[in-house]
C-alpha cells in the first residue's frame, strides 16, 4: 500500500518525453522571457480552455496580484471576497493596497453568497472576488447581476476551475477575468505556474505589460508591470501534462463515484454539490462532518486518517478571518451566525488523485463505516 497517501498528487509527464522537449531549451539557451515553449503552451491553453486571452504567470497569486491592477480599481478601495479560500485570495486584494471584505458563504455550495454579498456594500466598494472553491461553480448570475445593480467589476479566483464549463461555456469567460493556479497540486500543472483569462481580446496586452514589468519596447516602460513571467521548465511541464489531463479527470471522477457510494447513506455528512449543466474540474472531493449526527468531529477522523498515512486536509481552515492581518475583519452575512464559522470546522478534503488504490479506499470507507 503505498503511504503516506496525500490529498493530492500532481501530474508528471513521462522523463524521456521531459527530456527530449527539454534538448530543444538546451539548444536554444532561451530559458524565460517569452520563450518558443511559452509560446506554444499559451496558444494550446487559449484554445484549450476557449477564450480569446489566456495569458501565463509565473504562478497563481502574481497572476491575481496583476489581474486585480487589471481592474484599475481605486486605492483603498473595498473589494469583497470569501473567507473560506487559500490566503492567496485575500493577500492578493491586500497587496494592491485594497481592502479586503469578507462576505459569507452559501450553504449549499461553500461559494460566496449573493445575498451576503449585498450586506457587505459600502459606498468604497469597488469589486467583488469570486472564487470557485473546490472547484465548485459561484453563483455566477447571482454575482453579476450585483455587481451590474452597483457598478462594480466582478473577478474570479478559478484556481481550482481548471477547465470546468458552464453549459458548454468556459468558465474562464464569466467576469471580468479569471485566474487560475497551475500550482503542483493543481489538476493541471507546470510545477508553479498561474493563468489569467478574459473575454475580452484587447485584454491581452494590458496583461502583457503588467507581467513583464511594463516593458512595451526596449526604450519604453509603459505601466507599473511586475516579474510575472512563466520560464520555459515551466512551460515544457505544461505542454507535456496538457494531454494527460482527461485521463486524469476520469479517474478522479470514477473516485468521486465511490467516495459517494459509501457516504451519502451516513448522517451528517455533506457532500458536494451536484451542479447540473457543469463540466466540473475534479480538483477536490471536499466534505463536511457534522459532529452531532455523524457522532465524530472532523479533526477525530482527520487525525485517526493520519494514523494509516493518510494525509487527508482541513481546507481553508483557518479562515481568512481568523489569520492574523484579517483577525478584526467581520464576515458579513445574512445570519446571526456567518455559515463559514461553523463550516470551518466541518470542512475535509478526502484524497483525491490518480494514485488512490482500491485499498485506500477500502481504509477511508472503513474509518467512516464504523
Ligand atoms: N487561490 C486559491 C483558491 C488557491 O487555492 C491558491 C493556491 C491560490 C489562489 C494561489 O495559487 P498559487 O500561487 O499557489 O499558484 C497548496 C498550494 O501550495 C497552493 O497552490 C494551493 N492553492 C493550496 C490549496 O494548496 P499547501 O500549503 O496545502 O501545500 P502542501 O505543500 O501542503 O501540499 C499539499 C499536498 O500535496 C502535500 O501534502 C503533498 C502534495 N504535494 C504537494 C506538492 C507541493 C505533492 O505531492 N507534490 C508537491 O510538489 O498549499
Amino acid at each position: 500500500m503505498p503511504r503516506p497517501l496525500y490529498v493530492t498528487r500532481p501530474l508528471l509527464p513521462d522523463l524521456n518525453d521531459m527530456h527530449a522537449l527539454l534538448r530543444e531549451v538546451w539548444d536554444t539557451r532561451i530559458l524565460t522571457n517569452g520563450g518558443p515553449l511559452h509560446e506554444r503552451l499559451e496558444s494550446e491553453l487559449k484554445s484549450y480552455l476557449d477564450v480569446p486571452t489566456a495569458m501565463l504567470f509565473n504562478n497563481g497569486t502574481i497572476a491575481l496580484l496583476a489581474a486585480l491592477k487589471l481592474l484599475e480599481l481605486p486605492e483603498g478601495s473595498e473589494v469583497i471576497t470569501t473567507p473560506l479560500t487559500f490566503a492567496a485570495t485575500a493577500h492578493a486584494i491586500h497587496w494592491n493596497g485594497l481592502v479586503p471584505v469578507f462576505a459569507d458563504v452559501s450553504p449549499d455550495t461553500l461559494t460566496i453568497e449573493p445575498e451576503s454579498v449585498r450586506k457587505a456594500i459600502t459606498a468604497k466598494t469597488s469589486a467583488i472576488l469570486g472564487v470557485h472553491v473546490y472547484g465548485t461553480v459561484c453563483d455566477l448570475d447571482g454575482l453579476q447581476t450585483i455587481a451590474d445593480e452597483h457598478g462594480l467589476q466582478l473577478i474570479y479566483d478559478a484556481a481550482h476551475a481548471f477547465g470546468v464549463t458552464v453549459h458548454g461555456k468556459s468558465i474562464g469567460l464569466f467576469g471580468n477575468a479569471s485566474v487560475f493556479s497551475l500550482h503542483a497540486t493543481k489538476l493541471f500543472n507546470t510545477a508553479e505556474g498561474g493563468l489569467i483569462t478574459t473575454a475580452r481580446a484587447e485584454d491581452a496586452k494590458n496583461l502583457y505589460f503588467l507581467r513583464n514589468f511594463g516593458i512595451k519596447n526596449e526604450d519604453e516602460v509603459v505601466s507599473v508591470g511586475i516579474n510575472g513571467k512563466m520560464n520555459e521548465l515551466q512551460a515544457a511541464m505544461g505542454l507535456l501534462n496538457l494531454p494527460l489531463v482527461a485521463e486524469e479527470k476520469r479517474v478522479r471522477s470514477q473516485l468521486r463515484e465511490r467516495y459517494q457510494d459509501f457516504l451519502k447513506a451516513l448522517p451528517g455528512i455533506w457532500l458536494p454539490p451536484n451542479q447540473p449543466g457543469i463540466f466540473p474540474s475534479e480538483q477536490y472531493f471536499q466534505i463536511c462532518i457534522d459532529p452531532v449526527l455523524f457522532k465524530r468531529s472532523r479533526d477525530d477522523v482527520y487525525r485517526s486518517l493520519q494514523q494509516k498515512g493518510i494525509f487527508s486536509r482541513k481546507y481553508f481552515h483557518p479562515i481568512c478571518t481568523d489569520f492574523e492581518p484579517y483577525r478584526n475583519y467581520a464576515i458579513h452575512s445574512v445570519r446571526n451566525v456567518p455559515h463559514v464559522e461553523i463550516v470551518k470546522s466541518q470542512v475535509l478534503c478526502l484524497p483525491f488523485h490518480g494514485g488512490v488504490t482500491e485499498d485506500d479506499i477500502d481504509d477511508i470507507r472503513d474509518e467512516f463505516c464504523q
